[in-house]
């Protein structure tokens, strides 16, 4: 049979990881990118992003997040490279807040073992933190970070090896349907294809513009810290955490990989911004006097001089939730859109579902409570 040909847009996690779904199961692919790829001003970028499965957002990630750990597995296999440290994370924050009660009730509906620790308990176990006394510690064991970067690489080298296309510095300007197939315009040339797949994140997403559904881009700051300390890299135990304080912010970091020391951020906050290139050096003053109160408080151990500073922007969706679904008024055209600064973990579940959308107009994995028809009602 004549092989389908696919067009992907945007070459962050997901659009990567769908040009790889779609060229490994035999589509001619091509994908581009307006940017050169691994470009820093999106939400992509970056050496490491937790892996968690307890999932305090909404339990229904659980069986997703499970396939997807297979497939960062299979990913890994393929490339021949590690790309998902599973070296556990240490999560905290007092019972009833968001963070705890929602890693609670993703337990127990899925069954997953988290091993519950009291501040005394914890401050002993995890000693360069200090937790207020009300918090209660968990720690998921088979929780821990992928490697970001490098995977988005993987993606593409086995894309390309699979036959894909990919082309940078190639913004998508428009697109239409024409005698059921899909044109799009890019550069000054018309291509036509039988399937487009949109990853946009906070940049391309005026080519989704009339689906009902808005998504702001949010600008966020990241730190590193306390580099020359040997307390606090992956093979002394420092596990990545994600702290909720009383007032609800929630800060998250990774152990050090490199001279760089531990990343440290924060998960909520940032800064709205009107176009995805503002990068305001305000929320920098702001993000760098309250990460190093954060430190001071919760990880003084790791307070020290900053060694590193970069930004990237969250895409949220009204919701905070995923929007992943087929255009409402053309199927030939998929998307995930919203990814809401939580997205890059399930890059291989969501490439894998983009595809199977795309090649044979279903999924097998359950992505209904994710579609666009929750704001359409
Ligand atoms: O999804 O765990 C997460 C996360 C932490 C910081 C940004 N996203």
């Amino acid at each position: 049979a004549a092989k389908l040909k696919c067009a992907v847009i945007g070459a962050g996690a997901i659009g990567s990881a769908t040009a790889y779904a779609l060229s490994r199961q035999g589509a001619d692919v091509c994908l581009y990118e307006q940017f050169d790829f691994f470009h820093h001003r999106g939400s992509s970028h970056g050496p490491t992003r937790l892996f968690r499965t307890a999932y305090f957002e909404h339990t229904d990630y659980v069986p997703l997040l499970k396939r997807s750990a297979t497939l960062w597995r299979d990913l890994e296999f393929q490339s021949g490279q590690t790309l998902y440290c599973q070296t556990g994370v240490m999560m905290a924050g007092r019972p009833d807040s968001p963070l705890m009660a929602g890693i609670d009730l993703a337990a127990r509906q899925h069954s997953l073992d988290l091993p519950t620790f009291t501040a005394s308990e914890a401050r002993t176990r995890f000693p360069v933190f200090s937790f207020d006394d009300d918090m209660i510690i968990r720690v998921e064991k088979d929780a821990g970070f992928v490697c970001a970067d490098r995977a988005i690489a993987a993606f593409l080298t086995l894309a390309k090896h699979h036959g894909a296309q990919l082309l940078e510095r190639h913004p998508v300007l428009s697109w239409r349907e024409e005698n059921s197939r899909i044109v799009i315009k890019a550069n000054d040339e018309t291509h036509a294809y039988d399937r487009l797949i949109i990853a946009p994140g906070a940049y391309a997403f005026n080519l989704l513009k009339d689906i009902g559904a808005a998504v702001t881009p949010v600008r966020k700051s990241l730190f590193w810290t306390a580099p020359d300390d040997n307390r606090f890299h992956t093979d002394s135990g420092f596990l990545p955490f994600a702290i909720q304080q009383p007032d609800g912010r929630f800060y998250y970091g990774f152990p050090a990989i490199d001279e760089d020391g531990v990343k440290v951020g924060e998960h909520t906050g940032g800064m709205p911004v009107n176009t995805p290139a503002d990068d305001p050096e305000e929320l920098r003053v702001k993000d760098r006097k309250e990460v190093s109160e954060f430190l001071e408080q919760y990880a003084p151990a790791l307070k020290s001089d900053l060694t590193n500073e970069q930004s990237c922007l969250y895409e949220m969706s009204p919701d905070g939730h995923f929007i992943i679904d087929t255009h409402p008024e053309c199927p030939q055209v998929s998307f995930a859109a919203g990814l809401s600064g939580h997205g890059f973990k399930f890059a291989p579940v969501i490439g894998e579902a983009l595809a199977d959308l795309a090649l044979q107009g279903v999924t097998q994995a359950e992505f209904d409570f994710l579609k666009l028809s929750r704001f359409r009602q």
